[in-house]
């Protein structure tokens, strides 16, 4: 079948749209579904489904809710906004050619996305989770092969939820990447990694403007982390845990900039870990639970302009000063030149003629690179 649906409009209905079973060539676009009684949108064993530019708003369940089996359905540039409860809830544990572009689930009353029943494979490509009161990506019940490229979650959870309110969190050997994402000022941490989860962050900055209640990176049990050339920062001076690491984890922290803890990086005795080239700055002990690498440095890593803006100038004593670890390209989309930087961004030459990329940012629903914007 090849239809077009275009210009739904549904609010106080049983559900705003409720599609099952198979659907290739259907495409939903530009339409509204808005104060429904129970999820704004259902989607249930559907396959080759693709929506563009639907909302989702203020219904009384979850904003978005797919279940079954789903396969070959493509959601961009699509939002889940101020629902009761969870922005996104993806049920399922088969998702099939899945993808997930440019999808913002703000500002509703439990997590921005929750990711459940032990699928594989899913991407989330420049997805925004910010302003949610529980957690902004919330990965559990051993979901693997989940990959957050480009994807923020600033602002979550609250001391009323104190449960909840991490940026990115994963649950029950599930198994993710981030690379190129942004946790900001959450309530919480901004990625924990909880009950033997395999995790790999790289080129991906967190940031508070003074501290949450648990280390900026925290993960327990008895999963492996690795974590390379990500720009962890407090505010303060003295506050916390940059990065927090269970005993019985295996990690791998190298190329990081950690700034303003009380406890640089944490680790429980016993754990397998390689560490070094890390900058750790303004904390009153830079390693617990092992002794620090010879590698590691200790200075101010000169950044533009504090967590507003995470690029270091040209004259950090961290350029140059980390080791390869095979990636082409930082958290601005630059190439990595001679050695790699410490932190999540390269430096870039502007005497050559190129033009800093500056953080990332959200305008008209899109997400794009710069300073001035
Ligand atoms: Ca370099």
């Amino acid at each position: 079948m090849n239809s077009t649906f275009t210009g739904i409009n549904q609010s106080r209905a049983a559900y705003g749209l409720s599609y099952g079973g198979p659907a290739e060539g259907v495409v939903v676009s530009n339409s509204r579904f808005s104060s429904n009684r129970n999820h704004g949108i259902a989607l249930c064993g559907v396959n080759g489904l693709t929506l563009v530019d639907v909302t989702s708003t203020e219904n009384v369940q979850y904003g978005w809710y797919i279940d079954g089996p789903v396969e070959n359905t493509t959601i961009t540039d699509c939002s889940s906004i101020d629902n009761i409860s969870t922005g996104v809830v993806l049920n399922t544990a088969s998702c099939t050619g899945m993808l997930f572009e440019y999808f913002t689930s703000r500002g509703n009353g439990g997590n921005g996305y929750t990711i459940i029943n032990a699928g594989t494979e899913i991407t989330f490509k420049n997805c925004d989770g910010s302003d949610n009161r529980g957690d902004g990506f919330n990965v559990c019940n051993g979901w693997c092969g989940v990959l957050f490229d480009g994807c923020r979650a600033d602002s979550c959870g609250d001391a009323d939820h104190a449960g909840s309110g991490d940026g990115f969190t994963t649950h029950n050997t599930a198994s993710i990447t981030m690379r190129y994402c942004s946790a900001r000022d959450n309530y919480k941490s901004g990625f924990a990694g909880v009950g033997d989860s395999d995790v790999r962050i790289y080129y991906s900055r967190f940031s508070h403007a003074t501290n949450g209640i648990i280390g900026m990176i925290f993960m327990s049990g008895t999963g492996e982390i690795i974590l390379h050339n990500n720009t962890i920062y407090s505010g303060a001076t003295n506050v916390g845990a940059g990065i927090d690491v269970a005993a019985g984890c295996c990690a791998d922290i190298r190329n990081n900039i950690i700034r303003g803890f009380s406890v640089g990086i944490a680790v429980g005795a016993g754990a397998s870990l390689i560490e070094g080239h890390n900058n750790i700055f303004l904390s009153a002990n830079r390693g617990m639970g092992f002794p620090i690498s010879s590698s590691d440095v200790s200075y101010d890593p000169w950044f533009y302009n504090g967590q507003n803006d995470l690029r270091i100038r040209r004259g950090s004593g961290c350029v140059n000063k980390g080791t390869g670890l095979g990636y082409n390209r930082d958290y601005g989309n630059n190439p990595i030149r001679g050695n790699p930087d410490i932190g999540s961004w390269e430096v870039v030459n502007s005497g050559s003629g190129i033009v800093p990329m500056g953080e990332p940012y959200f305008k008209g629903g899109r997400f794009g690179w710069g300073i001035n914007h």
